[in-house]
């Protein structure tokens, strides 16, 4: 006699098993669900299909998992799981285990998940700023690989997922709104190398340590898979070789309503419930985000239906989110008794019978199965096809998995595994946990796409080395001893002063060595106070001159020599003309300078251990059409020091950066020991773009600039000036550019003839593309150019290439300004400096991050100084009439003084 309480115990037992069978999956069901994801599988990979795919299938334009070759040193944000992680991540080379991290976890609070897009940005960068703090990094300008757990294209975010919400965003670049917001915060720099999604970032950090992982899941708040697709199966992206991974996004899998059979009315209150109701429908059935939520339904129409809690439905068991998924993960837990079960419904301010808990953990049960089996019959999809893909009959292949869900649940990842072994027969899938999250895959990303820019990379202790070595050349060019065998030659100029406002006269200039030729007519007047008037005139230096015989480039000079005066009506005067000559001179005296060797372009024959003013002077004498009076020989850095001494009396360093690069300075006379006398100062011509030519730099040298010095008309010398200076900079881009693509990092492997060209990419052109509004315009402009057909994330590589080519210069130039500035400060015996710098040249001038790069790592690099950078408005030619008008008057004087001896003598018998 069955009694009316065990019929109605059996019938709310049918009600319930009812409810739960719905998460019941049969295998012919699961097997459905592989077959599904297979067809979604292919229709993102296909080009027509590709746009309205459920599985978006995005390309992510990483080529390959790490070898063991990645090192350095790298910044990486973990954006989008629980935790909003930063971390620094430092990779040595050859031993696989050897990567130190260390990270911070930061809150992201919902009004911020949910606030404005800015807001967000300003956060992540305000998290960022704490970290740089807390490491003592603030002025290290990092590379950061970026894991950003959204579906992007290329860096563009397609839409938010899970909890986050904030506007303007979706469409936008990922990248540029980082930018803006660092840029808006104004205290640190980075380097924005890579933005990858959390499963590529495990998928790589378990690569790491088994090569065979080629697949990364994450079963967290989140649920998504990427793997390593053929190229070829990749329609939408140009290029059949080799392998790309692939983003599958599955969380999207069920948009096109090919689940709604498996789909319950309570995964359908979830996503009605949700930030993004009608998006996602797969991942609100297997992920952490939603289990939870799913199970509270469950239980509220159990409840409602008397068959739990008594049929009260609290306030609390009413309150979305409240059952989060880490209860299931407890509840479900075989160590945990049923009266901890009952303690957690008590937490959820539910009394609950030992009956409701054994029923709520079924419920769990159900539902986290149900996640796990959906998990695995995609991921059974997925390792079918590598299978096919690789025409394999069996295929042996490793899952990189990360996320809470997987980690926390207790038998989530058993289920897992166990589906995908039943419905991939022919797989044998290890499945290997990411301990160190995804900012160290990451970071390895990072160090892919940097791995020939890493050794462009100096930090403060490896500048104050390059200063110190630098310091020592200085002094082993000045010492009479050490001099003859000194890389940097440390050229006393015979100028001895800088301008002291009482110069006057008409003078004329010649400015030539930079990329201009330019002849100025310079007056220097002193009506009420000291004006300087110029006139000057810009002439060809054709290549076939400037590599033609001496005699033919000084013929050319006195040819527009001539034309210049003939237009200034002054060929019947004979102007003393100061001549800037920028190459390295030995001077005897101010109009006689010895060309040592030639650099930049130049390449005359028969000039070099020559005085160039008796080569002009010849010239000139073979024209017999106008007289001149080369007063003095300038290099164009003293020039530099000149023009601005003549605005600044603080100026006693003179700078280019130009074609070439070059500085002088102030020096103690009693320093110069190939000099006679003690007194006072003389500038020094340190030609630093020699720096090296010994052998002193070869261990932060890199391949691609002993390729830049093996192709230049003068090998072996001016090894620094090949380093940084705007004649080499384009140069040595293209060749790390065409490197990368080599190796299928860019332009998905694609090397066109003009790529390999040459010269092909200029130093403008990398200014034009570090420009920070229309730098990637440029970019895909000037690479299209090339025929490379760039992508976008090509261009965010190559304009972070000339980043780092752009800022080794600057940061190295400030290590050798930084070394001049230390020894005018210990000749000056002050404990703080105070000095102007005269800078003149194309790359400091065009390039629009240069400057500031320079004046930053100068000032952290001699911070006992305050340095004043002065712009050369007027070129050099101005300071060149400055040392013609002392040289004029000191010949005055001389030539007084011997009237005098000469009137004196001959009035004595
Ligand atoms: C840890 C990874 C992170 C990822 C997270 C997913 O470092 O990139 O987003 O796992 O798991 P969740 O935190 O969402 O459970
Ligand atoms: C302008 C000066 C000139 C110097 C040039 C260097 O007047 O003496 O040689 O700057 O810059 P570049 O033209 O090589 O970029
Ligand atoms: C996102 C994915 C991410 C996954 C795991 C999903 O919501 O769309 O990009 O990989 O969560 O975090
Ligand atoms: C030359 C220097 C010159 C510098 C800047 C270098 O190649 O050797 O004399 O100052 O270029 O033009």
């Amino acid at each position: 006699m069955v009694t009316a309480v065990a019929q109605r115990l059996a019938s709310q037992r049918k009600e319930i098993d009812d409810t739960l069978a719905a998460f019941a999956l049969s295998p012919t069901q699961l097997q459905e669900v592989k077959a599904k994801m297979r067809v979604e599988l292919e229709r993102g990979l296909k080009k027509d299909s590709h746009p309205t795919a459920s599985v978006k299938m995005l390309p992510t334009y990483v080529y390959r998992t790490p070898d063991g070759t990645e090192r350095g040193k790298y910044l990486a944000l973990d954006l989008g799981g629980t935790n909003f992680r930063v971390l620094v991540v430092k990779i040595r080379t050859g031993m696989r285990n050897s990567v130190r991290m260390y990270n911070k976890i930061y809150a992201i609070p919902l009004e911020i998940m949910q606030g404005t897009g800015e807001e967000l940005f300003d956060h992540i960068v305000q998290c960022i700023s704490d970290f740089l703090d807390y490491m003592g990094m603030k002025n290290t300008r990092l590379p950061l690989g970026f894991t950003f757990s959204f579906p992007c294209n290329q860096t563009d975010l397609v839409c938010w997922t899970k909890g986050f919400k904030a506007t303007e965003c979706e469409g936008y670049d990922v990248v540029d709104m980082l930018r803006e917001a660092i840029k808006r915060r104004n205290e640190f720099d980075l380097d924005i190398v890579a933005i990858v999604n959390d499963t590529v970032g495990t998928m790589m950090t378990c690569a790491y340590e088994d090569p065979k992982c080629q697949i990364g899941l994450i079963a967290g708040t989140g649920s998504n898979v990427c793997y390593m697709e053929e190229m070829k199966n990749i329609e939408f992206v140009e290029g059949d070789e080799g392998q790309m991974c692939v983003n599958t996004e599955w969380g999207g899998f069920g948009a096109n309503d090919n689940i709604e059979d498996i789909r319950t009315r309570y995964d359908r209150e979830v996503d009605g419930g949700s930030l993004n109701p009608g998006k996602q429908r797969f991942e609100k059935m297997t992920s952490g985000m939603y289990l939870g939520e799913i199970v509270r339904r469950i239980l509220i129409d159990l409840t409602k239906h008397g068959l739990l809690f008594r049929g009260r439905i609290t306030e609390r068991l009413k309150t979305k989110g409240i059952f989060e998924t880490k209860f299931l993960s407890q509840i479900e837990s075989d160590r945990l008794a049923l009266l901890q079960v009952r303690s957690i419904l008590q937490h959820l301010g539910l009394d609950s019978t030992c009956d409701d808990s054994i029923i709520v953990k079924e419920v769990c049960g159900a539902v986290s199965r149900r996640a796990a089996q959906l998990c695995g019959a995609g991921m059974a999809a997925v390792v079918d096809k590598i299978r096919e893909n690789r025409g394999l009959d069996n295929l042996e292949i490793t899952v990189g998995v990360d996320g809470t869900l997987y980690k926390l649940h207790p038998h989530f990842s058993t289920i897992l595994k166990d589906t995908v072994r039943e419905l991939a027969p022919n797989c044998k899938v290890d499945f290997i946990l990411s301990e160190d999250g995804s900012g160290k895959g990451a970071a390895l990303i990072t160090a892919v796409i940097d791995k020939y820019l890493y050794a462009m990379r100096f930090s403060d202790e490896t500048l104050r080395d390059i200063m110190a070595r630098f310091r020592r050349e200085m002094e082993n060019g000045l010492g009479r001893d050490t001099n003859p065998t000194a890389t940097v030659k440390m050229l006393p100029t015979f100028v001895r002063s800088i301008p002291d406002g009482s110069e006057k006269g008409d003078f004329i200039a010649l400015d030539l060595g930079g990329s201009n030729f330019r002849i100025l007519r310079v007056k220097v007047s002193h009506e009420k106070k000291q004006t300087v008037q110029m006139e000057s005139q810009i002439y060809e230096t054709p290549e076939d001159i400037i590599h033609g015989s001496g005699s033919r480039l000084f013929d050319h000079v006195a040819e527009c020599l001539g034309d210049f005066m003939e237009k200034q009506k002054i060929k019947d005067k004979k102007l003393p003309i100061g001549f800037t000559f920028s190459f390295p001179c030995a001077h005897t005296k101010l109009d006689e300078a010895v060309l040592l060797t030639w650099t930049k372009r130049f390449k005359a024959s028969g000039v070099e251990g020559m005085d160039v003013v008796k080569l002009l002077n010849k010239a000139i004498k073979k024209r017999g059409d106008y007289d001149a009076d080369i007063m003095a020989v300038v290099n164009d850095t003293v020039g530099t020091m000149m023009t601005c001494g003549f605005d600044d009396q603080r100026c006693e360093v003179g700078i280019i950066i130009g074609t070439g690069t070059n500085a002088c300075y102030m020096e103690e006379l009693r320093h110069i020991d190939l000099v006679e006398g003690d007194e006072g100062r003389m500038c020094i011509n340190t030609e630093w773009g020699a720096f090296g030519d010994d052998g002193t730099l070869e261990d932060i040298r890199t391949e691609f600039d002993r390729e830049i010095d093996r192709g230049s008309p003068n090998p072996g010398k001016q090894l620094f000036e090949k380093m940084v200076s705007g004649m080499y900079m384009g140069e040595l881009v293209r060749l790390i550019l065409v490197k990368m693509a080599k190796e299928g990092l860019l332009f998905e492997g694609r090397i066109t003839p003009e790529l390999l060209t040459k010269g092909k990419i200029e130093t403008k052109h990398v200014s034009a593309i570090e420009k920070s509004k229309e730098g990637l315009t440029k970019a895909e402009e000037i690479l299209t150019r090339l025929g490379v057909e760039p992508s976008e994330d090509d261009c965010i590589a190559v304009q972070h290439v000339c980043a780092i080519v752009s800022f080794r210069s600057a940061n190295l130039i400030a290590a050798t300004l930084g070394a001049i500035l230390t020894r005018l400060k210990d000749n000056k015996n002050t404990p703080r400096l105070r000095t102007t710098v005269g800078i003149d040249g194309s790359l400091y001038k065009m390039h629009p991050q240069y400057a500031r790069r320079l004046h930053k790592t100068v000032r952290r690099l001699v911070p006992e100084s305050d340095v004043r950078f002065l712009l050369s408005e007027s070129g050099s030619g101005k300071g060149a009439a400055m040392v013609t008008a002392w040289a004029s008057r000191l010949a005055d004087q001389t030539r007084q003084i011997h009237r005098n001896f000469m009137l004196s003598s001959h009035s004595y018998p």
